[in-house]
């Protein structure tokens, strides 16, 4: 059985969206952020940091329970267990410097544009859709077939509202989000309710 404790934000869509893509059975536990629900003596003892996404597996590796926070690597634990999303042995490498570049570089970096006026804020942050545009011209995703390396910064970029930097500015990367939105298992994610 898999427990996914998320809430209707980034970080927690992100996972819901890679459960839901794998098809594999969970509960959802709705941990309200606002109320304070991730500060519970319980909650704690899933994830210290108090922070959702949390999963836990009753059936991890060797049938042992394995209990994971970070939303990016609940994607990569979940695409092992299903198989899937971690693109062919040739992908491999492509798959793990991508999905690792936007954990470290992409998201880090968009995360400072909300509400920024600061210039140099503002040329770092397209500097990084510039990067990603180029690498999508000519290519469906972002390393072989869909993968984590599309899962993991999909609603991150999705939820970029800037006056002055778009995504709708970076053509292939405008495209990729629409292709990324399409998919079923993303729109079911996306569209679930929370509170
Ligand atoms: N790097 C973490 C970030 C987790 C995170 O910041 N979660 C936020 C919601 S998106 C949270 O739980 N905030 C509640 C709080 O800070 O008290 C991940 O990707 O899982």
């Amino acid at each position: 059985m898999i427990d996914l404790y998320a809430w209707g934000t980034t970080n927690g869509r992100r996972a819901l969206i890679m459960i839901e893509e794998t098809g594999l059975p969970y509960t959802l536990h709705q941990i309200d952020i606002q109320k304070g629900d991730q500060k519970t003596a319980a909650y704690e003892r899933i994830n210290p940091h108090r922070k959702i996404p949390a999963l836990v597996d009753s059936e991890g590796p060797g049938g042992k329970p394995a209990t994971l926070f970070e939303s990016a690597a609940i994607c990569f634990y979940l695409a092992e267990k299903a198989g899937r999303f971690l693109g062919k042995p040739e992908d491999r490498p492509n798959v793990l410097k991508w999905s690792i570049y936007h954990v470290a570089t992409m998201m880090p970096t968009i995360m400072l544009l909300r509400g920024a006026t600061d210039p140099a804020i503002e040329a770092r942050c397209r500097e990084t859709l510039d990067a990603m545009n180029r690498h999508l011209a000519g290519r469906d995703w972002f390393a072989g077939a869909y993968s984590i390396a599309d899962i993991i910064p999909f609603t991150r970029i999705q939820q970029i509202s800037h006056e002055r930097v778009k995504v709708s500015d970076y053509p292939n990367l405008a495209a990729w989000l629409d292709r990324v939105a399409a998919r079923p298992a993303v729109k079911k994610a996306m569209g679930r309710k929370f509170g």
